[in-house]
């Protein structure tokens, strides 16, 4: 039996999106409260992409995000405990309580720290990848972005000498049909963002991004070519968000006929629908799985609302230069 047929790693999949799902909306309640500084921006809908590609990529292999990176963390194996610290702000977050919400990441784990300028972790990605190549380390880089990167000039530089250099980077965009509150086709003309890989002469494709099982066998496809030595690849997954750009945007500009189509497409539904009908799980295993989740999650709050807070002198740590001694 071929690992992707493996009810182990079918299940897996699944416990991974419903991690992100109520990690998200679990998170989502404690910023309403109050009880996190700063804003957050949140992938629920986006489950699949992250999960699907993260379960392809091996331990060598390392992600690049962006402001919204709850989901590319935990797919890539961040724990909720090193994240909720992080976002408290504590010394014992992934960050060291330095980066929060829209820096998360953990280079250990192989997922840089998010890039919150829009297209601004494309370049760093292609970087990346450079030195991978030099160093003749078979790691491949997969570098998430969302379609409103795709208008930026990194974008362009980046993919143009990833292609010339056949540097190993996935480019993955979540095209998930809006900038903040900008409908794709507002600012481009073509909006099938995977045809601009042929124009800098290397691959592309659009994936079904709420299938995490499509996402994931795209992903070793890419992978693949990229280990060879073929360059990067462009992988554009559709999918779409189920809350607004940001924590005070209701998202009244997505129309009402258009969420019931992508809600009743729900990647989390969508797959555990298809693990029953195969036999692997029932609703009632799916509920269990869901509930577990949310006992780590309550646990790992709770664990974070005591973890230390950074003193004044911690100010001066994890600068570009040490302190030179006095
Ligand atoms: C260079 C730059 N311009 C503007 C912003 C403000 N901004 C933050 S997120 C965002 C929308 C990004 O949309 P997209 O790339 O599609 O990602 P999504 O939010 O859909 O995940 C904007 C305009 C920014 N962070 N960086
Ligand atoms: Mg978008």
């Amino acid at each position: 039996m071929s690992k992707d047929n493996n009810p182990e790693f079918l299940l897996n999949l699944l416990e991974r999106m419903i991690e992100i799902r109520e990690f998200e909306e679990g998170v989502r309640f404690l910023f309403l409260e109050g009880a996190m500084p700063g804003t957050i921006h949140q992938c629920q809908g986006q489950e699949a992409t992250a999960v699907g590609v993260c379960s392809a990529l091996g331990k060598e292999d390392y992600i690049t995000s962006t402001f919204r990176g709850h989901g590319h963390a935990l797919a890539k194996g961040l724990s909720m405990q090193e994240m909720l610290d992080e976002l408290f702000g504590a010394t014992t977050g992934c960050c060291k309580g330095k980066g929060g919400s829209m820096h998360i990441g953990n280079i250990d784990k192989g997922m840089v720290p998010g890039v919150a300028i829009v297209g601004g972790g494309i370049p760093l990605a292609a970087g990346m990848a450079l030195s991978l190549k030099l160093n003749k380390n078979p790691g491949v880089i997969a570098c998430f972005f969302g379609d409103g990167a795709v208008a930026e000039g990194a974008f362009h530089e980046a993919v143009n000498m990833a292609s010339l250099w056949n540097l190993p980077v996935i480019f993955v965009c979540e095209n998930n049909l809006y900038g903040a509150s900008t409908r794709i086709d507002l600012v481009m003309k073509n909006t099938t963002i995977s045809e601009r890989a042929a124009s800098y002469g290397f691959g592309g494709e659009t994936v079904d991004g709420n299938n995490v099982l499509a996402v994931h066998e795209a992903t070793k496809q890419a992978l693949t070519r990229c280990r060879s030595g073929q360059g990067p690849y462009l992988l554009e997954l559709l999918t779409y968000r189920r809350v607004g750009h940001s924590r005070r945007d209701p998202g009244h500009y997505q129309p009402k006929s258009e969420r019931q189509d992508w809600f009743s497409r729900d990647p989390i539904n969508y797959f555990a629908s298809r693990l029953i009908a195969d036999g692997l799980i029932d609703a009632q295993g799916v509920k269990e799985l869901k509930d577990t989740v949310i006992a780590r999650f309550e646990a790992a709050v709770k664990q974070a609302k005591r973890a230390p807070m950074p003193t004044l002198a911690d100010l001066e740590t994890d600068v570009f230069a040490a302190k030179e001694p006095a």
